[in-house]
């Protein structure tokens, strides 16, 4: 669990925040898998919006509450924790009713959350080169400076997460998008997890049982974002493909991880150009 400490945060009003406080992104899959299962669990709970297009993440007042300059980020309480799944279980555990991450399957559902957090940056990557244009995805000078200039400490230790953080960003300037190389790399990644996720549904209902839990979120919202992406889950996962129909007729998960109006128009018209410049998803599907 990632708890901040007291002398990890410098934004001190926070301290006085009473109740459940989200820092997230309309946009962002963390914290679309945060909203559904808060929602899920019938949490109430005070939504604070973070711009990661604006860069509101690398303001001071932000990088004050988590060095990582990330969302989503909980304050309950005045308490500052952050990691979305550190974040869940931890909610899971305190909001008793409809539980999502259950004990008789906690270590299963750890190590496929973990396997889900570890491709964060594919995801990432893919968002990055075939959701909207690289100029758009790329940071201001001015935001990586403050970025830089922001605590290195989470729990009194030097992090390690922080500096990759800021390394994507700043490769990401340097090589003007993502790479070729990462972007097929990420892509095979996915269709691995894909293959391994329909197998899984082939024996149960839901990914983990017969029953939904924190997993299935988590694997909706990735399966959104690949459907935005351009990929098709129909012929080649048919029990995925089963599984994501039946979940898209639930209006919390359909509602938080619909991509914010202004974004859906430029993604639209983008993907149009990658298509016509034989750059998109399909074109690299078949590449090793
Ligand atoms: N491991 C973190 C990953 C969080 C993360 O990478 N969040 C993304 C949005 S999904 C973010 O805040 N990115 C900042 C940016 O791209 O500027 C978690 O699960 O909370």
């Amino acid at each position: 669990m990632v708890k901040l400490l007291d002398t990890d945060i410098k934004t001190s009003e926070v301290k006085n925040w009473k109740g459940i406080n989200i820092l997230h992104f309309k946009g962002s899959s963390c914290s679309q898998k945060l909203r559904i299962f808060l929602n899920e669990k019938k949490i109430n709970w005070k939504s604070h919006h973070i711009n990661l297009v604006n860069g509101d993440n690398f303001s001071e007042w932000f990088l004050g509450i988590n060095p990582r300059g990330i969302v989503p980020v909980l304050v309950d309480d005045g308490e500052v924790h952050i990691e979305s799944n550190d974040i869940i279980k931890y909610l899971d555990k305190k909001f008793q009713s409809n539980l999502l991450w259950p004990e008789n399957f906690k270590e299963e559902i750890e190590e496929l959350l973990e396997e889900e957090n570890n491709i964060h940056f594919d995801l990432r990557n893919l968002t990055m080169k075939f959701v909207a244009p690289t100029f758009l995805m790329k940071k201001k000078d001015e935001d990586i400076k403050n970025f830089e200039n922001a605590s290195n400490f989470v729990e009194g230790l030097e992090d390690k997460e922080k500096k990759m953080q800021l390394s994507y960003h700043k490769n990401f300037i340097k090589n003007d998008g993502v790479q070729i190389d990462s972007v097929v790399n990420s892509i095979n990644i996915f269709k691995e997890k894909l293959n391994k996720i329909d197998k899984k549904l082939s024996e149960t209902k839901f990914i983990i049982s017969n029953e939904l839990t924190i997993v299935d979120i988590a694997w909706f919202v990735y399966l959104r974002r690949l459907e935005t992406i351009g990929f098709s889950f129909e012929i080649e996962y048919p029990n995925l493909s089963k599984w994501f129909k039946i979940l898209k007729k639930n209006k919390n998960f359909l509602k938080e991880t619909s991509l914010p109006l202004p974004l859906k128009i430029i993604s639209s018209l983008y993907k149009i150009y990658l298509s016509v410049t034989n750059q998109s998803l399909r074109s690299f599907l078949n590449k090793k």
